[in-house]
């Protein structure tokens, strides 16, 4: 395949979420650019998913620093964070997760493979079912995982059958919370007046000082086949602002934390 054709294919499928995830968009683009390098790419790229600061984040660095260096960076979080996770997780817990995130499935596959024995649930995440893939990858691993419609989470939560951990993944990582698909506020919500502990996991990199725009999607990814002149609004933000005082904990590349910290730390780095 030619570069152009390759090029075209990234930048579709970061829109079109086949590629998805801070973490996967920002490794492709990082791809995608070097395939181009100019500042009009880098305009393109930025304007695919306005909610990634990680997307910003890594192109920004390829102006200081070796594309290979800020390539590895991606594995070498992903490990810190996998052996912080794995000493949370206790045996026989019950974890939640939402959508789908890399950060969070590797670190679960990762204690897994380390002999850690747990059980996920997870939501099935409309519109676009991202948390298909999380169910399919868990299940894949030999992780005990049970899929629920998004709006079950209160029945899950007040259940008889106890979730000890919240694990969400994020999109952007900010000075009174974070940012991650939509749905995340009512599960930190819900899981706070619970007393059940939730955890963000993410690279650092997703931090930003600046403010971030919430995506706002096409509407036909909720109602595809919408009868004409029905005169129905539908709204699809896809993602949304989760405030920090419904976190236990922030665990990224650089520890296991309370939010107040990681802020410290990640402004230093
Ligand atoms: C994905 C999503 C993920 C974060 C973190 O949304 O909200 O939780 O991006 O993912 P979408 P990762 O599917 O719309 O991109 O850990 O992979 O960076």
């Amino acid at each position: 395949m030619n570069k152009k054709r390759i090029f075209n294919n990234i930048l579709r499928d970061i829109k079109t979420v086949k590629i998805q995830g801070a973490r996967n968009i920002a490794k492709q683009a990082l791809y995608a650019y070097s395939l181009f390098p100019a500042e009009s790419t880098k305009k393109k790229l930025l304007s695919l998913r306005p909610t990634e600061p990680m997307l910003i984040n890594v192109l920004h660095r390829i102006e200081n620093q070796k594309q290979e260096e800020i390539f590895s960076h991606f594995d070498e979080a992903q490990k810190k964070i996998n052996l912080e996770v794995f000493s949370l997780i206790k045996e026989g817990d019950l974890i939640y997760t939402h959508c789908h995130s890399t950060n969070v499935v590797q670190a679960l596959i990762y204690a897994k493979k380390k002999g850690k024995k747990f059980e996920v649930y997870n939501t099935e995440t409309r519109p676009l079912f991202q948390g298909r893939k999380t169910a399919q990858e868990l299940k894949k691993a030999g992780i005990p995982v049970t899929m629920f419609v998004d709006s079950a989470f209160d029945t899950i939560i007040s259940g008889k059958k106890k979730v000890n951990k919240i694990f969400l993944g994020a999109d952007a990582l900010l000075k009174k919370g974070v940012i991650n698909k939509i749905g995340s506020r009512t599960i930190a919500k819900l899981a706070k007046s619970s007393r059940v502990p939730v955890y963000v996991i993410a690279d650092s990199w997703k931090y930003s000082p600046k403010r971030i725009k919430i995506e706002e999607r096409d509407f036909h990814e909720i109602w595809n086949k919408i009868p004409k002149n029905s005169h129905i609004k539908i709204k699809n933000p896809a993602f949304e602002f989760v405030p920090r005082k419904y976190l236990s904990g922030i665990i990224s590349d650089l520890g296991n934390f309370r939010y107040r910290t990681f802020l410290r730390k990640a402004r230093k780095n």
